[in-house]
């Protein structure tokens, strides 16, 4: 099985992305019976998502699975779905805040995960790794990416499988927040290989 694992590049004022921590040290870690190539994205709307395309048309993969980070969630949130609107409550990492306008115009207003998103959360909690589904990826980035991935795997009527995972911060980022919730990196990296299989399974 071809597994493309995607993270982001840093933002908002934070030095490092949790999602790209994990998928860096995945890349390291052999997962028995799977191909894991890992890409960085930037946070940017467009680019980011010019970036994934080519990717998935480069690797042809079963399943890609996209991380990011959502600080202030206090588990490993598995998305349901991806919504047609970019609505940024920061500018990105060039500076665009795109209010209000359409992903793909004339798109379908969402996309569902196709992932198992139920047996994911279940395995990761029966493993005692917190973790839920979240009914929105927000309107940001990481909702352009998702709902990107999905739009163009319908068009090209590909086989694979995708969807997104968000994470929370980790904790040398929560010391920063006041009160935000965090996880710690080993547990992350086992959850995520937990959540892996369980797309796989
Ligand atoms: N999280 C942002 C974009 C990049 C990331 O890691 C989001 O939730 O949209």
């Amino acid at each position: 099985m071809k597994v493309l694992l995607t993270g982001f590049d840093p933002f908002g004022g934070e030095s490092l992305n949790p999602s790209w921590e994990v998928v860096r040290q995945l890349a390291q870690d052999d997962m028995e019976g799977i191909t894991l190539i890992t890409v960085q994205l930037p946070t940017v709307y467009g680019a980011s998502l010019k970036k994934v395309t080519t990717s998935i048309n480069l690797y042809k993969p079963d399943v890609v699975i996209a991380l990011g980070q959502a600080g202030g969630r206090p588990d490993i949130s598995i998305e349901r779905v991806a919504l047609n609107i970019n609505d940024a409550p920061i500018p990105d990492n060039e500076g665009n805040q795109p209010i209000d306008t359409s992903i793909v115009d004339g798109g379908p207003a969402a996309y569902f995960s196709t992932l198992p998103i139920k047996r994911m959360v279940a395995e990761l909690r029966s493993e005692g790794i917190p973790a839920s589904i979240s009914n929105s990826a927000g309107t940001f980035v990481c909702n352009h990416v998702m709902y990107g991935i999905l739009h163009y795997i319908a068009e090209q009527r590909l086989p694979t499988r995708a969807g997104f995972i968000h994470i929370p911060y980790l904790p040398v980022q929560a010391v920063l927040h006041k009160n935000a919730p965090s996880m710690d990196r080993e547990t992350l990296i086992r959850g995520l290989k937990v959540a892996i299989r369980a797309a796989l399974a």
